[in-house]
């Protein structure tokens, strides 16, 4: 069997997907998703001018070689970009598989331990009480867990915290923003001396069942982190989530000597090797990699093995960036998966969504329930995607008030 073709798709509903299709000399194609957020065309380019036209003549079945020859061959290894556009080609060579097999990918890797997987959405508010009407209407909806953001009292600009209302998208970030990002103020103490006391009256309104959910987005620093992580212990968060800069794996330390508050943290991470001391040691409790960020499915997998001879859960990102096809694949690893945490749920649902991916996967109640098609359960039109062109967006930056570069 060979691989004869493959094409890459930029574009999509109010984001730049990167979407690839490789095509083999049986007529049975498959889909992956390399959309890197706000660097979109560098993933497409890595495809269209080095991956694919070695891919092509390839045997699509030999995924892990496959893997291993652009990885290891690579010299230079690893970085979003690469394994961005490595995982598009495994997800695809999976999805392939998984139609050869007429089975979906979920039974290849060890068949369902659950049904429906637990799902988070995002509620967001300028200030406690839009918060708190936002969460109130996703525990309207069934959801279990809500992710909360708030805007800060008397903070400079940055909150990455955008009213919104449920069941839309979380467009906080604006993929058609223009190359030059926007620049956000932040004050770490206006945050430290409000969020905990924010946390702990939604919990006091929402009562001990709600799964809470907070994101510092790698703002503090160890000895910040390891305060506030010890302020809202009382709150009794489902996780707290990139306390600090995620390339730190020492910074934690301090945390788990203060806190027992559950870390999650991860979705920056693109192998193995950015996230297994953090594992080993225990310093995590949920792992927060993408399949299209950290090198597709045959990696993800490994991921998940080494977390969970540590006790660590998934909890795999899906902020809007990443297409129905990457969630496809999250879905079928969260119903296999021993230690399955909970799936961020962000994905736009929109109609001009759903007709550019056709799915199986449904989501009810704040769960999903894995697709029973064939593969990754996902497709890919392309007169849909012929709508669509790219448009470039930027995520904000960050300063403090004396103009020293920070964290998004
Ligand atoms: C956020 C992300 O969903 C999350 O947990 O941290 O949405 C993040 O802001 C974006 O993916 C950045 O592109
Ligand atoms: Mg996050």
């Amino acid at each position: 069997m060979k691989i004869t073709d493959a094409k890459v798709f930029v574009g999509g509903p109010a984001k730049n997907y990167v979407t690839l299709k490789i095509m083999t000399d049986q007529g049975v194609y498959g889909l992956g998703d390399a959309t890197l957020n706000n660097r979109e065309t560098l993933p497409a380019a890595y495809l269209q001018d080095y991956l694919i036209p070695n891919l092509i003549g390839m045997d699509p079945r030999n995924s892990e070689d496959i893997w291993q020859f652009f990885y290891r061959g690579a010299y230079f290894r690893r970085g979003p970009i690469a394994m961005a556009a490595f995982g598009a080609i495994d997800m695809a060579l999976w999805d392939i598989k998984g139609k050869l097999a007429n089975m979906p990918l979920y039974q290849l890797f060890g068949g369902k331990s659950r049904d429906g997987a637990l799902v988070y959405a995002h509620a967001t508010g300028a200030d406690l009480d839009d918060l708190m009407d936002s969460i109130a209407a996703y525990v309207a909806l069934g959801y279990k867990a809500v992710r909360v953001q708030c805007g800060i009292p008397g903070m400079p600009t940055a909150s990455y915290a955008v009213p919104d209302k449920p069941g839309t998208n979380n467009n906080y970030i604006s993929d058609f923003s223009g190359i030059r990002p926007k620049v956000e103020i932040w004050n770490t103490d206006l945050y430290m001396r409000f969020m905990p006391g924010a946390l702990a009256e939604i919990r006091a309104r929402f009562g001990p069942d709600l799964k809470i959910l907070h994101d510092v987005h790698h703002r503090l620093t160890p000895r910040e982190a390891a305060e506030f992580a010890k302020a809202v212990e009382p709150v009794g968060l489902y996780w707290l989530e990139d306390p600090t800069p995620a390339e730190d794996q020492n910074a934690l330390r301090m945390l788990r000597q203060h806190s027992t508050v559950p870390i999650a943290i991860g979705e920056v991470f693109n192998s193995i090797w950015d996230c297994n001391k953090l594992i080993e040691q225990e310093l995590i409790d949920f792992i927060r990699v993408a399949v299209t960020y950290a090198g597709g499915i045959t990696h993800v997998k490994r991921i998940v093995d080494l977390a969970g001879l540590h006790n660590v859960r998934t909890g795999f990102h899906g902020a809007p960036s990443h297409s129905p096809i990457s969630m496809a694949a999250q879905h079928h690893l969260n119903a296999w998966a021993p230690n399955f945490g909970i799936q961020e749920y962000l994905v736009l649902g929109t109609p001009a969504c759903d007709a550019l991916f056709p799915s199986g996967h449904k989501m009810e109640n704040g769960m999903v329930f894995v697709s029973e098609a064939p593969g990754l359960g996902v497709d890919f039109d392309e007169a849909e995607a012929s709508k669509y062109t790219y448009s470039p967006g930027s995520h904000p930056v960050v300063r403090l008030e004396d103009g020293t570069i920070w964290d998004y």
